[in-house]
């Protein structure tokens, strides 16, 4: 038995994630954690809400509500929905939890007892009618290089040209309009990621079988142009963890609060010690996870991201946490997701184009969003999210292969012989032959699951439940029955076994309907097969089964040309 660590990337407090957000990091995490704890390791699987920064703020300004509650509120919709997506996190924090400010500080402060903070002065953008100073991206101007009106203080989206706030002809303020600006000098406190270039360098070459598409961003962003700069970890801004505390080896710092990239992944780290709080645990709890001289050396730490995230967890995280000197926990294997688009395009929350988390559950149960979204995981390129390929996948695999399958086997087996498994016949060549199938189909599951390609690891699965279809409609117990009834019962028995597997198997990526299952086969538990045989003789002869309400309803060609209509977006 392994103890396995898996924290989720963190999404932002700012709205409603759409499916995008939701296969590149939560999904296949709770997939991943799902099996590993079926398979009888120690999971410990984290997750919360990224909650400092500008676009809390402004989302907060824009729902007329302080800051703090419109996180508050904001949480528990996200927990509500994560809840409705069968996200099985061990916690969902929040990365304002005092936890969180605390180790913030304290890793802030290790870092500056390390020689790993400078403090800079900088001239930056303030505005008067705003009284804040105002991120590069909360400017807008004319560009000076192509004339476009909208160009933003860090780029110009219409030539790509990169700016500096003050290239900006007749800068405003993006918030209020304002063009009432000054240009102030403010200091600023920066890690110095460059003295640890070769150390992550070194570290990130020692990892093994680590994805091909982590692996490149992270090196793109070591060596490419100005590689690893030094990068400000502070920011004027009200809302976040402040810079100057108790004990801060700085001063001047009033007002500040540290950037939320530098204090989000710290989260990860902090909701466990939430976690333990919870529960009424001590620190030795959640430490046993993060610190590898408190028992964290034997732990296995998985992180799951979208790859515009990779940056930030291959280098500035672990530069924060080796930087400290102290003997934190650094992952193990980084998994990251390409993009999801939808209809051949971008998801856009400014347009409503596309779906949104709270949207799906209320059009469709989770199982067929998640069976969806994790067996076309952009796992090896972008993937693309359309109305007919969404309806195919619900219909065919849920609909037809595994519901008919179980509906076909039960409801025949209470019309002919009874709501119990029945006696008579034995099993032969058929069953022997699925059985190897099968047998091959589960080790090549059980590897792509170890593996994380969780898009491969549906394709055995769906081959599992295939197999099982294929043995009955060749088996045929329906017209068997007339001549030989007893054969038919041991066809019935077999296929009934096989019910209860797909159970088990199932568990991971549909736990909706894995649960129903299991309960109308009457399973006492849902212990992986470790021994096929024995899995597949679970169910004696006689034991109590029910006939499941139906367990995938198909999308009809109607609803399928209504939602596509409904979600093309204003354009
Ligand atoms: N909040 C993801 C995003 O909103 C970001 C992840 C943080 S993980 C520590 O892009
Ligand atoms: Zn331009």
């Amino acid at each position: 038995m392994a103890r396995i660590l898996i924290t989720s990337a963190l999404p932002y407090i700012n709205g409603i994630k759409h499916l995008g957000n939701l296969v590149g990091s939560q999904l296949p995490s709770d997939a991943y954690a799902r099996y590993m704890r079926l398979r009888g390791h120690e999971v410990m699987y984290i997750c919360a809400t990224d909650e400092h920064g500008t676009p809390a703020e402004l989302a907060a300004a824009k729902a007329d509500k302080p800051v703090d509650e419109f996180c508050k509120d904001m949480w528990q919709v996200q927990k509500d929905i994560a809840d409705g997506f069968r996200l099985s996190f061990d916690y969902f924090g929040r990365s304002s939890s005092q936890r969180n400010r605390d180790l913030t500080q304290h890793l802030a402060t290790k870092l500056g007892e390390a020689g790993l903070i400078e403090e800079v002065s900088e001239k930056q953008i303030y505005s008067i009618t705003d009284g804040r100073y105002l991120p590069d991206r909360y400017i807008e101007g004319t560009c000076p290089n192509c004339g476009d009106d909208k160009a933003r203080g860090d780029q110009c989206e219409n030539c790509t040209k990169q700016l500096d706030p003050t290239d900006l002809i007749n800068p405003r303020s993006a918030i209020s309009g304002s063009t009432d600006l000054e240009v102030r000098e403010t200091k600023h406190l920066y890690l110095r990621q460059s003295v640890m270039r070769e150390k992550l360098d070194k570290w990130i070459d020692s990892q093994v079988g680590w994805p091909i598409l982590t692996t490149s961003i992270a090196k793109k962003w070591l060596h490419d142009g100005d590689g690893l700069r030094d990068r400000g970890i502070t920011r004027d801004l009200d809302w976040g963890v402040p810079v100057q505390y108790e004990g801060a080896p700085w001063s001047g710092m009033d007002g500040k609060v540290f950037y939320v990239w530098f204090d989000a992944p710290i989260e990860y780290i902090a909701a466990t010690a939430e976690w333990a709080d919870a529960n009424g645990l001590d620190d030795s709890a959640w430490e046993s996870w993060w610190r590898t001289d408190k028992g964290a050396d034997d732990v296995h730490y998985v992180q799951f991201m979208g790859k515009d995230n990779v940056p930030f967890h291959t280098l500035g995280f672990p530069a924060t946490l080796m930087g400290s000197g102290e003997p934190w926990k650094l992952v193990d294997f980084i998994k990251s997701y390409n993009w999801l688009t939808y209809e051949g395009g971008k998801f856009s929350t400014s347009q409503g184009r596309g779906i949104f988390m709270n949207q799906a559950l209320e059009i469709m149960p989770s199982d067929y969003w998640r069976w969806w979204l994790l067996s076309n995981a952009p796992e090896s390129s972008d993937s693309d999210f359309t109305w007919e390929s969404f309806q195919a996948g619900v219909n065919k695999d849920l609909a037809d292969v595994l519901g008919n399958f179980v509906s076909r086997v039960t409801k025949f087996c209470r019309g002919k012989f009874g709501e119990a498994v029945p006696e008579g016949g034995t099993y032969g060549e058929a069953e022997a032959t699925v059985t190897s199938e099968i047998a091959k189909r589960l080790a090549a599951y059980q590897s792509h699951m170890e593996s994380i390609e969780l898009r491969k690891a549906t394709a055995d699965l769906r081959a599992i439940w295939v197999a099982g279809n294929e043995y009955l409609q060749a088996a045929a117990p329906w017209t068997v029955y007339k001549q030989d009834p007893a054969a038919a019962a041991a066809t019935v028995r077999f296929a009934l076994n096989l019910i209860r597997l797909y159970g088990v198997l199932s568990a991971p990526f549909i736990p909706d309907a894995a649960a129903k299952i299991l309960d109308a086969m009457g399973a006492s538990d849902a212990a992986w097969p470790d021994d096929l045989d024995a899995a597949l003789s679970a169910m004696p002869i006689g034991q109590a089964f029910t006939v499941p309400e139906v367990l995938f309803a198909k999308i009809s060609d109607d609803t399928r040309v209504e939602l596509e209509e409904r979600f093309a977006g204003a354009s």
